[in-house]
């Protein structure tokens, strides 16, 4: 008996070595190489899927153990060459009632922490702010509702120029190789940020796996998810689901800063405003408030005014 122990003690501690790889992967936002846990990701949504996967691991490797234990005990213990004979029964209610009511209860338990989490997932209220997303073949356009700044954001030149060079990537010099884009969707941390995503020719789907969710962009429907970074950084996504011959080559790149940073490049990109006073006025009490539209106006008829003779 205490030979017996001894077996299970080593095969426990063996699993647990066996299995530590994985946990420390598992900090991490974005996939490694052999990575064999799915990442935690960087937000509460991604948090709530990876306890409830974990915890379905986990009552997975219990039940795993529970009855391929009992069925390796069984057979060994009462084989054949032992004079073992098989009993003769046909039912045995009491039995039947135990493995009924065991599995249901295990998936209620499991099923009441993922339907609220589910149900977490879908509420968009008391956001702080939306944007829009919308898949086209093949790139995405980003749009800051109510703040007047727009992008389209698409695969780096590099890497479009190494595919269609055909030259062997070199992961070294190009380590983001197929998932660089020329504008990165820049989004603050710490701010419930609503997502209403859309497709303008075939259905897309946006997809960061640090977020923890991916949601299909579709024509004619408009489809919203949220989020809520809590670390600064970079987080590479793709689109996810076929959408056309350059389907692969369509990445998403979410760069997550703080607020405040975010504010200053969300100022940066909006559309200059017009009343820059000029630094050339004199009067040094009152700037110039009129004066800057009216200059602007007239720069921009002048910049109008060449436009049909250029084309004529
Ligand atoms: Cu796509």
């Amino acid at each position: 008996m205490t030979q017996v122990n001894g077996m299970w003690k080593r095969l426990a501690m063996a699993c647990t070595l066996l299995a530590m790889p994985a946990l420390a992967w598992a900090q991490s936002a974005d996939p490694h190489r052999w990575q064999l846990n799915m990442g935690k990701g960087v937000t509460a949504s991604s948090q709530h899927a990876y306890d409830a996967h974990m915890i379905a691991l986990i009552v997975c490797i219990v039940i795993g153990i529970i009855v391929f234990g009992a069925m390796g005990y069984a057979m060994f213990k009462f084989r054949k060459s032992k004079g073992a004979v098989a009993a003769q029964f046909s039912h045995n209610t009491t039995a039947e009632i135990i493995w009924t009511v065991i599995p249901v209860l295990i998936l209620v338990v499991m099923a009441w922490p993922a339907t609220a989490k589910l149900i977490a997932m879908y509420d968009t209220r008391d956001a702080e702010m939306t944007v829009k997303v919308t898949g086209y073949q093949w790139m995405w356009k980003y749009e800051y509702l109510g703040e007047d700044v727009s992008f389209t954001s698409r695969l780096d030149r590099e890497s479009d120029r190494i595919r269609q060079s055909g030259e062997k990537p070199d992961l070294v010099k190009n380590p983001h190789y197929l998932l660089d884009v020329d504008n990165q969707l820049v989004l603050p941390t710490d701010t419930k940020i609503r997502f209403v995503i859309t497709a303008d020719d075939v259905i897309h789907a946006w997809w960061v796996p640090a977020l923890g969710w991916k949601q299909d962009a579709i024509p004619g429907i408009v489809n919203e998810a949220w989020t809520d970074i809590k670390e600064p950084g970079v987080y590479r996504g793709q689109c996810a689901e076929l959408c056309g011959k350059d389907h692969g080559f369509m990445p998403i790149v979410v760069k997550a800063v703080p607020k405040a940073e975010f504010e200053q490049w969300l100022a940066s990109k909006k559309p200059a405003p017009a009343a820059e006073p000029a630094p050339a006025a004199p009067s040094p009490e009152t700037a110039p408030a009129e004066a800057a539209p009216a200059n602007a106006a007239a720069s921009a008829s002048a910049a109008e005014t060449p436009a049909p003779s250029a084309q004529g």
